[in-house]
């Protein structure tokens, strides 16, 4: 019982309960809810589903109850002796065609934005420029096709950094800006950037709530919104029987199969989740995934990003992912896709850009290729995280 209450506790507060989630962010078992959302468009996910389609269907399936219990109660033969007969009432049936009508249109406007979302890769860039106490233009180049201008102030974030806190500026009280919709945007604050701070100004059409934004605060003020950057790399997918490929077009000519690791390599409870190879993603950046399939068809699917994408021999799909949180997430494929279907999990960790870095250049030397980044660099800020840990 105790569960079964956490779980709707969990379903109704929905995401920021999950905010402490564990590094392996393994389905719970018996669980009720939803799995931990990974990404903020997750987040956004969850919500429709906890906080807009949940409390539309319990009303109307307490209703369809208490309908029913009606009937059998005051039309059963013994109560209702003579049954009426007649075949119409107009305003039962102007009623029952209508309210599902707008029952239909209110769940198909949140529904149709978090799809949009979804199948748009966003698109969206930073300009970064340098405070020095006086100067207060910074130009934003406005360079995207017609149709993805940034032509609004939603449209753009403008982020102030001193190097230890980011302040993110409100347009009208801290700036204005000049020239929605041409080619060059004119940001001006209020008062100069101080020197030494970095003025960041983000702007795009590819725009969703910041993640963490309470369920009230989805309802009634509506969330924070931020720009989605364009991804900073691109995730290939190939789906073979039975096993995942991976390969990392940005990175160099290297690429690894995924197998589910057997009974007797894991524990219980990884069993059937955990893999030899994971995919290795860094945190808190767009990344795209195009995704296809070498012999049937499979579904590359991972629950705490709402992702879910046919993997079609012949054809390249693609989706995106923007990993809020580091840790360990699994999935399954998806589409029956043989025998052995049901042995093909996917694991994908998401770590720090530096962790990422070191996977990459790991990865580049097995394939006997030259490191790509600076791996000093590297190992000093993983020295830095392991003293971290230890203090
Ligand atoms: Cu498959």
């Amino acid at each position: 019982m105790k569960r079964l209450l956490n779980a709707a506790f969990a379903a109704t507060t929905g995401i920021s309960v999950w905010a402490a989630s564990v590094a392996h962010a393994l389905p719970e078992q018996g669980g009720v809810g939803m799995v931990p959302a990974g990404s903020a468009l997750a987040e956004e996910v969850q919500f429709f589903h906890n906080g807009v389609l949940l409390p539309i269907i319990t009303v109307i399936s307490l209703f369809v109850l208490a309908l029913l219990i009606w009937v059998v109660l005051r039309y059963n033969r013994k109560a209702n002796p003579e049954a009426r007969k007649f075949s119409h009432n107009t305003m039962i049936e102007v009623l029952w065609t209508g309210i599902p009508i707008i029952i239909l249109l209110v769940i198909s406007l949140p529904s149709f934005e978090v799809l949009f979302k979804d199948g748009i890769t966003p698109d969206g860039k930073q300009v970064v420029s340098r405070g020095d106490g006086q100067t207060v233009d910074f130009v934003f180049p406005n360079d995207f096709p017609e149709s993805r201008m940034v032509s609004r102030a939603g449209h753009l974030q403008v982020i102030l950094d001193d190097g230890s806190s980011r302040t993110v500026l409100k347009h009208k009280r801290d700036y204005t800006v000049d020239g929605w919709g041409e080619r060059n945007l004119v940001v001006s604050l209020d008062n100069p950037a101080p020197s030494g701070t970095s003025v960041i100004i983000r702007g795009g059409r590819s725009t969703q709530n910041v993640s963490g934004c309470p369920m009230a605060k989805r309802y009634f003020d509506g969330c924070e919104k931020e720009v989605v950057l364009a991804p900073t790399m691109t995730l290939k997918v190939n789906g073979y029987q039975w096993n995942w490929q991976y390969s990392y077009p940005d990175f160099g000519d290297f690429d690894f199969f995924s197998n589910m690791l057997p009974e007797d390599q894991t524990t219980p409870e990884l069993y059937r989740f955990e893999v030899d190879n994971r995919v290795v993603v860094p945190v808190g950046e767009t990344i795209r995934v195009t995704i296809t399939a070498n012999d049937v068809i499979h579904s590359w699917a991972l629950p705490n990003f709402t992702l879910k994408i046919d993997a079609v021999p012949g054809r390249i799909n693609e989706t995106w992912f923007r990993p809020e949180r580091e840790g360990i997430y699994y999935g399954q494929c998806s589409e029956i896709c043989g025998v052995r279907h049901s042995f093909m999990p996917i694991a994908v960790e998401v770590v720090s850009r530096p962790e990422f870095e070191a996977w990459v250049d790991s990865q580049r030397a097995l394939a006997g290729l030259e490191p790509m980044f600076d791996t000093d660099k590297v190992k000093l800020a993983q020295a830095a995280d392991a003293d971290a840990a230890a203090e």
